[in-house]
């Protein structure tokens, strides 16, 4: 299909190539870095290098001196003006959160290694880094802990020694009968799975650019949230909403990293404030490496209860979830989102998530793509695969055994979450289509033969996203203190042409395109005139932004909504106008015509007219042709899938090597299978990634390893094959477009499907179990142990 030629039901469905693009890679974008307003000033942070200390004295005189320095900062200066600290989002009812202060600038004592402790701001972009090294800062350390699990243990140095403890709070979600659950079971299968530290690793790195304009403060910055981000600045700097601005241009990226409030973002705007001129700051690779907020690191105790026959008969996993210094926005909810979804693909008739949160001298960790439902499938897909080994039974049986059936759609588990649709056995039989299992076991014995190690992996997954329902989410559930409903209003103009503004601000998931076909459908135009706008606080609706694969879901629905109000309102200019039923016209043939009488009809242009120059409509109607719809579903959405994943490994040095990849995922009827596609490979390479590669390592003293990517070992090209990739489409009765998410689908599913896969390959060496990363050297060292065993 060529770019623009449309499916037969419509631009829905029809694989448009991206209209962003040739914007965004041919250098036309508009990122924070490029945009540089007259008299600019910038800063450039002083950060520790201590992970532990107690600052003694911060002497800034030299700094001060150096020529075009305008100012240098500390705590003490910024927070008498400052409402409060940075926030933190989760406060549910019943539970003990033990939150410690997080400043923008540290307040005596520093945490973790790159703390900023002071800013230096001035009129040249390199000279404030001079400066900011001539800021002499005298620590005396104290202990250090980056171990979480030591942090637990009594006599541990404290990371936040006002609060007493290094653990932040429990939280437990659970659903019947556990005890009877394992009672009742054959054999437990236990292991404990590490779910090491990962870093988002945008192109972009963070950037914050704030103007302070009589009183109109206006904030560029590369985040996920400009409204989360409008809100916080107004609460912190004390200033009437309506006067704050925030603007997200392009985002070169995410994945999670940039749904935060920094303290950067913060001081940045203050600084404004009280300077009366612009400031900028533009995050360095390595500052991103180190105070980007991270993901995962989990340590999970993991218990499975299952029959002779491979039924699961319960599910405890007790996960010690190492938070960092500092609990930001998200960060104790991410392990519990997983808590949702700890059921899988799978009838569990007891399933519990115990989760302890601990703080250790580390950056903090927080949403990173998949947020907590990554890890949450990588326990329950890697128990499947040991749990079929200890019992002789073949792994994808074991699932299909324990899966949900068609039928049972929607499904409750035993946590009371319904899973609003879902055909397990239909992705995995669609999977097998593409990967003959029977002809890879031949090959993988004849392989075996001369020596090459080649291993087959599988995950069957379900995640829970569209995040919205506030009912659920929200304080009085959950415990976010927030809505999550979304909001989009569309407007045509007065030459049929339309803007849609978003709550949802994309970086990267290309919803430019696709949410353009959402409307061009139910208005009968072209894609191509139709205007996506979002990012920008002071335009359109309020909104929630994007993160947990909402956009659509949630975003794209309030969108169909607000369009189903003009496209009323059109139905109800024409029937008037062509004397005929508001319910007799449809939209055919780029018109709104009369059902029957194709010729009959009016273009949106010509109905446009109609409202902007009233002089005949019907009785009482105002003119106009704009619409705001705000939606709040009802459910989350569940997408679904199978990937397969080959390995060869070399048993000599311990490297895998993925050789093919293949992913059946559904995310309901395809709003864009381009789009779609291009979500699922970029999910999938992050978790090869994460599998394979990428760590991010801490030593005892709490300095930072990995600060570089020669250090963090990013995939590339080199390292993936061509990704396979195929769908199945089951519509969620949750929303009108029957959509789910995928923006979190790949990564979610692939890490399980890469590490069976190498243990499969593995298993005639005697290697029975991993955990990731799958370095050389972790292998290498796993294939000697099992030798020597
Ligand atoms: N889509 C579709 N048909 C469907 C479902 C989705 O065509 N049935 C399309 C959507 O319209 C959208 C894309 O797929 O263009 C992803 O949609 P969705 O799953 O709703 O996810 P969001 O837009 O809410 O994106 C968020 C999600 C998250 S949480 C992370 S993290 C992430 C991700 O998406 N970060 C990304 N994908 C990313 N992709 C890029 N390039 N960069 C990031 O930082």
């Amino acid at each position: 299909m060529s770019a623009t030629e449309q499916a037969p039901g419509g631009w829905v469905g029809t694989a448009l190539r991206r209209r962003e693009d040739p914007r965004l890679i041919t250098g036309r974008g508009t990122y924070v870095e490029d945009i540089t307003l007259p008299g600019t000033l910038w800063c450039a942070f002083v950060r520790s290098p201590e992970a532990h200390a107690r600052i003694t004295s911060i002497d800034a005189s030299a700094a001060r001196e150096r020529d075009g320095v305008v100012a240098v900062y500390t705590h003490e200066d910024m927070s008498g003006d400052l409402q409060g600290p940075l926030p933190c989002g989760w406060a549910p009812e019943g539970v003990e959160v033990k939150a410690a202060e997080h400043w923008p600038l540290a307040s005596g004592t520093v945490t973790h290694v790159g703390e900023a402790v002071a800013v230096v701001v001035g009129t040249d972009r390199y000279g404030v880094v001079d400066a900011a090294e001539d800021v002499v800062v005298e620590y005396d350390p104290l202990p250090v802990v980056t171990d979480p699990e030591a942090a637990l243990k009594d006599g541990s140095p404290l990371v936040h020694e006002a609060l007493g403890t290094n653990r932040s709070h429990e939280w437990s979600l659970g659903g019947g009968d556990l005890e009877a659950g394992f009672a009742a079971a054959d054999r437990i299968v236990e292991r404990r799975i590490v779910n090491h530290r990962t870093s988002g690793a945008a192109i972009e790195p963070r950037g914050t650019l704030a103007e302070d304009r009589a009183g109109q403060l206006t904030v560029w910055s590369a985040t996920q949230v400009p409204h989360f981000l409008r809100l916080f600045l107004a609460i912190l700097l004390g200033i009437s909403e309506e006067k704050v601005r925030v603007i997200a241009p392009d985002v070169g990226g995410g994945f999670g990293s940039k749904l935060q409030i920094y303290g950067e973002e913060v001081f940045v705007a203050w600084a404004a404030t009280k300077l009366g001129r612009p400031v900028k700051w533009i995050e360095t690779r390595s500052e991103s490496m180190m105070i980007t907020h991270h993901g995962r690191d989990q340590i999970a105790d993991v218990r499975m209860g299952v029959k002779a026959d491979g039924t699961i008969t319960a599910f405890h996993t007790k996960i010690i979830a190492d938070f960092g210094a500092y609990l930001m926005l998200l960060t104790p909810t991410i392990p519990a989102l997983g808590a949702f979804v700890m059921s899988g693909c799978y009838t569990m008739p007891a399933v519990q998530t115990d989760i302890v949160g601990v703080y250790t001298n580390k950056f903090a960790t927080d949403a990173i793509r998949g947020a907590g439902r990554p890890e949450a499938t990588h326990m329950i897909e890697i128990l499947m695969d040991q749990a079929a080994a200890e019992l002789g039974l073949d792994p994808l049986e074991i699932r299909r055994r324990n899966f949900f059936a068609k039928e049972d759609f929607p499904a409750e588990t035993a946590l009371g979450i319904v899973y609003d649709s879902g055909d397990y056995h239909g992705s995995l039989d669609r999977l097998l289509e593409h990967v003959d299992l029977g002809a890879f076991r031949e090959e993988q014995a004849r392989l075996r033969e001369q020596g090459v190690y080649r291993g087959v992996g599988f995950s069957t997954y379900t995640e829970i996203c569209g995040l919205a329902p506030s009912r659920i989410v929200g304080p009085k559930g959950f415990g976010l203190q927030t809505g999550t409903w979304e909001a989009a209003q569309v407007r045509v103009h007065h030459t049929g042409a339309v803007t849609v503004y978003t709550g949802t601000s994309p970086h990267g998931q290309g919803l430019d395109t696709t949410l353009a076909q959402v409307v061009a459908d139910r208005l009968g135009v072209d894609p191509q005139n139709v205007q996506v706008v979002h990012g920008d606080t002071s335009t359109g609706p309020e909104g929630k932004d994007t993160y947990g694969s909402r956009s659509t879901a949630v975003g794209g629905e309030a969108v169909a909504r607000a369009t189903k109000k003009v496209a009323d309102k059109a139905r109800a200019i024409v029937a008037h106008l062509l004397e005929a039923a508001p319910e007799d016209i449809e939209v055919a043939g780029g018109k709104f015509a009369v059902k029957g009488s194709p010729d009959k009809g009016m273009t949106l242009a010509e109905i446009a007219g109609a409202a902007y120059i009233p002089d005949d409509l019907p009785e009482g109607m105002d003119p106009g042709l704009d619409e705001t719809a705000f939606y709040d579903p009802e459910n989350f959405v569940f997408p679904f899938g199978a990937h397969a994943c080959i390995v060869d490994v070399d048993a000599e040095t311990g490297r895998v090597n993925v050789v093919r990849y293949v992913a059946v995922d559904d995310c309901g009827p395809a709003i864009n299978p381009m789009i779609i596609d291009g979500q699922v490979h970029g999910g999938i390479v992050h978790a090869i990634g994460q599998a394979l590669y990428e760590e991010v390592v801490y030593d005892e003293e709490g300095q930072l390893v990995t600060g570089t990517f020669a250090d963090y070992r990013l995939p590339t090209a080199a390292e993936v094959p061509n990704l396979e990739t195929d769908r199945t489409e089951t519509p969620s009765p949750v929303n009108s477009l029957g959509v789910k998410g995928i923006g979190e689908a790949g990564t979610i599913a692939a890490s399980p499907a890469v590490v069976n896969a190498t243990v499969d390959a593995l298993r005639p060496l005697g290697v029975t179990f991993l955990n990731m990363p799958l370095s050389p050297e972790r292998v290498w060292r796993a294939i000697g142990e099992a030798k020597g065993a």
